[in-house]
């Protein structure tokens, strides 16, 4: 089928789904633990939107994120020992221990942030994609947003510009159901919020989140429509949020029915399953245990980690004055 990852590809996109399972559960041990400032915004259950969505993306093209972001980061190339050791808020984190872990980027991954500005993410990635047309390249600036994201003024705003100057940038709308504690069949009239493309002459589809396969098509085409200069699409992936909002997040409003409905199509277990004929159920396991692993490790390292220094300060101004 035109635009399917490849058996590597999809082994590919397993492992990181579970890289950032593991990284999701330990960081929620870690603040139990009162090892982490601030919340934590986990991901559990929407993996594959952040992994399938950026796992045919080259280095050089540009990704923005939101505050749940850590599989758009895994995703998009950063290691995880850089992640943990941010979160931390120690020195060998990609922005030296400074950013917590709504705001990591790594300009060279082109990871250019997440975002605790919801919705921001979307004018930043619609200027990237202006900037690449200028240019002259043949990059593409990929955003990615929540449902709640999509409800404000600036959303519509960089849809309308980007489908009117044709910019290469792929809107990609991580729909998990709720804004906050908010469902959103209270934030917006309408439960699919693609239809809103046909508003601005975006072609848009809807792809079931929680199939990394699946993701990776419909985002393969509106990235090579992006790079042939054909324009912006929107891709809503469907999917849902096993956990709280975040850590400080008491919980007790979502259906217990949901999450068991959703917890069987959890986007690992889609994954293996879809696998195991061609690959092997050892193969696949022993996959799983070096993620595992390599997430413990890299989490042990960043607990050890320097706290940062006035001397990490210099050594990242630059790289922020790049931005
Ligand atoms: C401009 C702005 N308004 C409000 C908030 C508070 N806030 C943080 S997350 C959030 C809900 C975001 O929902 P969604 O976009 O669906 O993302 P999700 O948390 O589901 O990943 C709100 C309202 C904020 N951070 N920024
Ligand atoms: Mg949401």
């Amino acid at each position: 089928m035109k635009n399917s990852p490849s058996t590597t590809e999809r082994i590919e996109m397993h492992r990181k789904m579970v890289l950032v399972r593991r990284l999701e559960e330990r960081l929620g041990e870690l603040h139990k633990a009162g090892k982490t400032r601030g919340p934590i915004h986990r991901c559990d259950g929407q993996e594959a939107v952040g992994v399938g969505a950026t796992a045919m993306l080259a280095t050089s093209d540009y990704v923005t994120s939101t505050h749940r972001g850590h599989a758009h980061y895994v995703g998009k190339g950063l290691g995880v020992h850089g992640i943990a050791a941010e979160i931390l808020g120690r020195e060998t984190g990609y922005c030296g221990g400074r950013a917590g872990h709504m705001l990591i980027g790594e300009k060279a991954s082109g990871v250019i942030g997440g975002n605790a500005i919801v919705g921001a993410s979307i004018p930043a990635a619609t200027g990237m994609a202006l900037s690449i047309q200028v240019r002259g390249g043949s990059d593409v600036a990929m955003c990615f947003f929540g449902d709640g994201a999509a409800q404000t003024g600036i959303c519509h705003e960089s849809m309308n510009i980007a489908a009117l100057w044709k910019l290469p940038v792929v809107f990609v709308l991580e729909h998990n159901q709720y804004g906050l504690t908010v469902h959103h069949s209270v934030q917006s009239p309408v439960a699919d919020l693609s239809i809103r493309g046909a508003g601005y002459a975006i072609p848009s589809e809807i792809v079931d989140g929680n199939d990394a396969v699946a993701v990776y098509r419909a985002v393969a085409t509106a990235v090579e429509r992006a790079r042939r200069g054909e324009g912006p699409s929107l891709v809503e992936a469907k999917t849902y949020r096993m956990q709280g909002f975040s850590t400080s997040d008491m919980g007790g409003y979502q259906g217990e029915e949901d999450l068991a409905a959703w917890a069987a199509r959890d986007p690992i277990k889609v994954s293996f399953a879809s696998l195991v004929d061609a690959v092997g159920q050892e193969r696949l396991e022993q996959v799983e245990q070096e993620a595992v692993a390599e997430v413990d490790a890299a989490i042990e390292a960043a607990l050890e980690a320097p706290l940062p220094t006035f001397a990490v300060f210099e050594k990242t101004a630059p790289y922020a004055e790049s931005f």
